[in-house]
């Protein structure tokens, strides 16, 4: 998969997705991750990215033109521009399933006030949310999108792990673990853990996680 992100501030983008899986996953090809500064796409001497809004108001607009050049630049066939601010639907496990299969996604970030809507109408195919609050700009919500679908492209997890048992994989939150020791400074691991009953441990793990989806999250069921 190709990912092409659009941003005002790339250097937020050095760490967190050169770490861990996403690392690995762009060292194995799995991701073709690019970050492209929009700043780049200016052709006054200021390099001026944003501009008042028409009528009047607070705040600042993203220009449209250099968004325009850098998405018609990268797009080819089976590109899906996304544009990120809390305006979007609310991105979540079924949307990163979504995403996964996909070949070329364009991330563009907002910042500022948003967008100019023309390039809602003219160049954007979604728009997401990573929820109900507002950051300073959309390079967080970018690596949240790309963290929740590289750990979904085939081979990323590596044999041992997959992505298909885990919290909302179901449907549902995760079922209490536990690891060694049995008995931690007195607070014990549930004794059907410790029984080899296969079938009984799967019965209680499936009664805690709904259990703790219907206490927790009851939205989910
Ligand atoms: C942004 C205008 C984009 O704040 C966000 C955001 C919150 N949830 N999901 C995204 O993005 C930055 C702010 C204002 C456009």
């Amino acid at each position: 998969m190709k990912i092409d992100v659009l941003t005002l501030f790339p250097a937020m983008f050095t760490v967190p997705l050169d770490e861990s899986i996403v690392k690995r996953a762009r060292a194995e090809g799995l991701l073709d991750l690019a970050i492209h500064n929009l700043r780049d796409y200016t052709h006054d001497r200021h390099r001026t990215m944003d501009d008042k809004p028409f009528g009047g108001g607070p705040g600042m607009l993203l220009k449209p033109e250099p968004i325009f050049e850098a998405v018609e630049n990268l797009a080819r066939e089976n590109t899906r521009v996304i544009l990120l601010s809390p305006a979007g639907r609310t991105f979540n496990q079924v949307i990163a399933r979504e995403l996964a299969p996909q070949p070329h996604l364009i991330l563009v970030c907002g910042s500022y006030e948003g967008f100019d809507e023309r390039v809602r109408e003219a160049l954007a195919d979604d728009e997401l949310s990573i929820g109900d609050y507002v950051l300073t700009n959309g390079a967080l919500p970018a690596m949240v999108i790309i963290d929740a679908v590289t750990r979904l492209l085939p081979g990323a997890l590596g044999d041992a792990q997959s992505p298909g048992e885990e919290s909302f994989s179901q449907g549902l939150l995760e079922y209490p673990q536990y690891t060694r020791p049995a008995d931690f400074r007195g607070m014990k691991v549930p004794e059907v853990l410790l029984s080899g009953n296969h079938a009984q441990i799967a019965r209680w793990r499936a009664e805690q996680a709904k259990k703790r989806t219907r206490e927790r999250r009851p939205d989910l069921l």
